[in-house]
């Protein structure tokens, strides 16, 4: 049986999202979900994704990889961008075009029309994966947004405030959603509470994608 509390959600009318979070539900319709899954496909062969050691000593819960010029990376020495896979010393794979015309396709309308990625860290949860609150700032350039694009089970994706111990907002994010987090909200604090296993449209993938853009150089 589909999750009915997930089902529950879908009703619920849109919440009120601070300036500069933005929620684009079902952006991208199911071909172009399968377009993008196909192109992250080619990254996953070339790049495969594993859990990272990190700076206290554990290993994230989700599974990541890279594409583009840059690639975020975590280990004992701290959380930094690279411009090559440290697993393999190879430069991370080129963002396929799925990926840049969809970015461009999302931002053309925002305040970020310019937005020029050289980084996509790519998180993949299994059942039962998450990821804490946390504030993305290993950028050089914060006025620059996050852009995310969800792929896979749904989630349950905590929008906090600016310190971590600031309420949360809960979201239900789908497959196809795109979240922007720039400007005023470009240093929220968010994470992944958890995914709902079996939700995904895409029968090919069990778990749940995010394809996180990034200026990081
Ligand atoms: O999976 C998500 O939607 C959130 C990912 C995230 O917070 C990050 O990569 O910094």
């Amino acid at each position: 049986m589909r999750n009915l509390s997930l089902a529950l959600e879908d009703t619920a009318p849109a919440p009120d999202l601070p300036e500069g979070l933005f929620w684009q539900k079902q952006a991208l319709d199911l071909a172009a979900q399968k377009r993008v899954w196909g192109a992250l496909q080619q990254v996953l062969d070339a790049a495969p994704p594993a859990q990272n050691r990190t700076k206290g000593g554990g290993m994230t819960s989700a599974a990541m990889t890279n594409c583009g010029q840059a690639g975020w990376w975590s280990d004992p020495k701290g959380y930094r961008y690279v411009t090559a896979n440290p697993a393999t010393g190879q430069p991370w794979p080129q963002f396929p075009d799925a990926f840049i015309e969809i970015v461009q396709r999302v931002t053309a309308k925002s305040p970020w029309p310019d937005f020029a990625p050289d980084a996509c860290l790519v998180n993949f949860y299994g059942p039962g994966a998450k990821m804490g609150l946390h504030q993305d700032k290993d950028e050089r350039d914060f006025t620059q947004p996050i852009i995310t694009i969800c792929l896979g089970d749904a989630a349950d994706f905590l929008g906090g405030g600016f310190a971590r111990s600031d309420k949360a907002q809960n979201l239900v994010v789908r497959s196809g959603d795109v979240l922007v987090m720039g400007g005023a909200s470009r240093m929220r604090f968010h994470g992944i509470r958890k995914i709902y296993p079996g939700t995904s449209p895409l029968p090919d993938i069990a778990g749940r994608y995010s394809l996180t853009f990034r200026k990081a150089l």
